[in-house]
């Protein structure tokens, strides 16, 4: 969906809803991470882009101290006190990432006005394309206008990852939040995420393009595994002698591997690889040097379905297809991307060789299968704003 037409149906939304126009427009964009999977909170570095697919977030004044959050995507809306409790809604609630940010707000400015709010989004929903985020800092991002403050970027990020730990129980790093507030247009985001040290690498080149592959599958095993693997991974990095793995070479973990639990190990030898990968691959992306890039992602693929244990059936398939139509079709590389278990893959395709890779892979998938998968170009879209 366009972004004018994302926005003309939040806006005829908001005035059906609340019977006023909105005063304050803000937007986030949802991301796809090129490479630096399962690295962030390992202290490594990650490389994702925002998308071209935005959550915008609408507001106005209300007389009394109520907020109401209303979502064109999902129910039932949120209805709390400014100045009352901030507590979460029940697991799995959609309104809980907003509450979040509102107490995160809070315990900044101690007073919250009342307000209208509307949200209504373009990033697929539980797609592994970080709708979550994309939520959080179009709330935050409304926020700051409704309160005419500003928050520097790293503290408004954090204040989102903060709010997914405490009101949606999902303890990720701060990869999403961080691309959703910095991402830039034409830009994909090298972040090292122990320094937050960063850097916009261009993505300019027209002969390469970003294919995006959701499987149109979300096996429920996120919620639970994603916790164990931050713990493998700090159980990894205590038994190295280490603060994090970003601190361990393969040696030390050659070394150590008759002392490490077998899965303790495999899941260590993904971060490892991984976070070298994506420094690799960031170089890859400065030198215009796509075949490097995507070789880099298979690599990352292999090692997230074989060592850590992220993939699924159907990524794998995806990956597959890709792997087969090869450089000849016109494609350099391809990987599951997000947390797993489901959702997107993410494909470096040579533009003109797009529209027959999407059908291949399209086609392939459904008969392979019997889902319909969804596939879309994204060029690196721009960080969150206050459009008015
Ligand atoms: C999810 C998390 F939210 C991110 O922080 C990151 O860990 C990612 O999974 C895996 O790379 O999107």
């Amino acid at each position: 969906m366009h972004w004018d037409q994302l926005l003309a149906e939040a806006n005829a939304a908001f005035q059906a809803r609340y019977g006023s126009r909105p005063r304050w427009t803000a937007v986030a964009p949802g991301r796809v991470n090129l490479i630096g999977e399962h690295t962030d909170y390992n202290d490594g570095f990650v490389f994702p882009m925002a998308l071209e697919r935005y959550t915008v977030a609408l507001g106005a004044p209300r007389p009394d101290d109520r907020i109401q959050i209303a979502s064109l995507e999902a129910a039932p809306s949120v209805d709390v006190a400014a100045h009352g409790p901030l507590e979460p809604g029940p697991r799995g609630f959609w309104g809980n990432y907003s509450l979040g940010v509102l107490a995160g707000f809070r315990e900044r400015v101690q007073r919250l006005p009342g307000m209208n709010v509307l949200v209504h989004s373009s990033v697929p929903l539980g797609g592994g394309l970080s709708s979550s985020a994309a939520l959080e800092v179009a709330m935050a991002t409304l926020l700051e206008a409704a309160l005419g403050v500003r928050l520097d970027p790293v503290e408004k990020a954090l204040l989102c990852q903060q709010a997914e730990h405490r009101f949606a129980g999902m303890p990720c790093g701060i990869m999403d939040q961080f691309i959703a507030v910095l991402g830039r247009a034409n830009h994909a985001l090298l972040l090292d995420c122990r320094s937050r040290w960063y850097e916009h690498v261009p993505m300019e080149d027209p002969n390469v393009s970003v294919l995006i592959i959701n499987t149109q599958v979300k096996h429920e095993l996120t919620g639970s595994e994603y916790p164990t693997r931050r713990k493998q991974c700090e159980t990894a990095a205590a038994a190295l002698g280490v603060p994090s793995l970003r601190d361990a070479t393969r040696e030390q973990l050659e070394g150590a591997r008759s002392r490490l639990d077998p899965v303790v190990y495999r899941r260590a030898r993904h971060v490892i690889g991984e976070i070298e990968r994506t420094l690799q691959a960031a170089e890859a992306f400065r030198q215009g040097d796509w075949v490097r890039a995507g070789q880099l992602m298979y690599a990352s693929h292999a090692s997230l379905r074989d060592d850590y244990e992220v993939s699924c059936q159907e990524l794998d398939l995806v990956v597959e297809l890709a792997q087969q139509l090869g450089l000849e079709a016109g494609v350099y590389g391809c990987r599951m991307t997000g947390g797993g278990f489901g959702g997107c893959a993410v494909a470096l395709v040579r533009t003109d060789a797009v529209a027959a890779v999407q059908t291949h892979i399209h086609d392939a998938y459904k008969r392979r299968t019997g889902i319909e998968p969804m596939l879309f170009v994204s060029r690196p879209g721009e960080g969150a704003r206050i459009v008015s």
